[in-house]
């Protein structure tokens, strides 16, 4: 008998609650543990979905990314009997690389950004007939980025309904799958905090040009963010009337206080590109944009995606932390 039934390879995530983040802003913050993911991050939510929909009669998989999703990717193909192909930019950390391998992945290294290891994974796809898994811009992707808020909202329980929804954004994918999440459990009207770090900051570009744009460059250290051009579908969002997406940006100091702040409170360590979202908080953004009025007063529970993030050891944040002394 041919078995139809969809495997999953992510699991529920805890929702926890963080008493000091939630005490600094006068309001519950819960906390999306998608750190605990197989894989390291909430990458494998969409992948999962989408290698099971569109690889599972595959060669093998390529998959291009800043190292989150490559290790989603590498993680799902394994489960699946599949090979994986990696690209990387040169901008991804030894680390990561390794990880990837460990994960049983052929990893190959292209270009300086994300931008150019894609130009690659999307040339092998086609001359060796392998399924190409994109990081961020598929709707399948979304729709399993979108069973996190599903989860959340369970975890909440009935009544209980966010004030606000604080992720990072790289190339858009966890922000189109989190307002995915959003409309499946009838939560539009709740605002979403996007933040980026200055130097990968492709959303905030694209809203401040009033269209999608490419970053001449990535200068920030939050390499998991760095995609030069937002998804299309990420810009659509910023422009419709039905939804309020808040786009901020903090400096690589902020997000590597943030990760140093969060180690200490929860006991975990996360990369770049989740301080980000987490500088919201300890960098004072979050009663800043209520002294605007551009978030309300009082606040209602703030829900913090922690996506997580592959690309940080011990090791790895002492050499940020000497990179970004200042
Ligand atoms: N990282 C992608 C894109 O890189 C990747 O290839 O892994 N948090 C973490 C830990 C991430 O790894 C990423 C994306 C994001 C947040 C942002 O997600 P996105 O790209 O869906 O907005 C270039």
């Amino acid at each position: 008998m041919n078995c139809t039934m969809s495997k999953r390879f992510h699991l529920n995530t805890p929702l926890l609650e963080n008493v000091s983040m939630s005490k600094q802003l006068g309001t519950t913050v819960y906390l999306k543990m998608e750190n605990s993911q197989p894989s390291g991050s909430f990458k494998i939510r969409g992948i999962g979905h989408f290698c099971q929909q569109l690889a599972r009669q595959s060669r093998g998989v390529v998959c291009s990314s800043g190292g989150n999703a490559g290790m989603a990717a590498a993680f799902v193909a394994r489960k699946m009997g599949l090979p994986a192909t990696v690209v990387v930019p040169s901008s991804t950390s030894q680390l990561v690389v390794r990880r990837l391998q460990d994960q049983g992945a052929t990893v190959r290294i292209v270009g300086k950004v994300w931008d150019d290891a894609n130009a690659e994974a999307l040339r092998l796809a086609k001359t060796e007939e392998l399924t190409f898994v994109p990081p961020f811009d598929h709707p399948l992707l979304w729709e399993g980025h979108a069973s996190l808020i599903v989860e959340a909202a369970a975890s909440l329980g009935p009544g209980v309904k966010p004030g606000a929804v604080l992720l990072s954004v790289g190339g858009g994918g966890l922000l189109c799958g989190v307002i995915h999440g959003l409309k499946d459990v009838g939560w539009m009207d709740v605002p979403i905090i996007a933040m980026e770090t200055v130097g990968a900051d492709c959303f905030n570009a694209a809203i401040k040009a009033g269209k999608v744009v490419t970053l001449v460059d990535i200068t920030s250290e939050a390499t998991c963010l760095g995609a030069k051009t937002v998804c299309q579908r990420a810009f659509e969002y910023s422009q419709s009337s039905e939804l309020t997406i808040i786009s901020e940006l903090v400096t690589d100091q902020e997000a590597l206080h943030a990760i140093q702040m969060f180690l200490d409170e929860e006991r975990v360590l996360v990369e770049m590109a989740c301080g980000a979202a987490l500088a919201a908080v300890y960098s004072g953004l979050i009663p800043r944009l209520q002294n605007q009025g551009r978030l309300p007063t009082p606040l209602g529970p703030l829900l913090v995606i922690v996506c997580g993030g592959s690309s940080i050891n011990m090791e790895q944040l002492s050499s940020l932390k000497q990179k970004l002394r200042s």
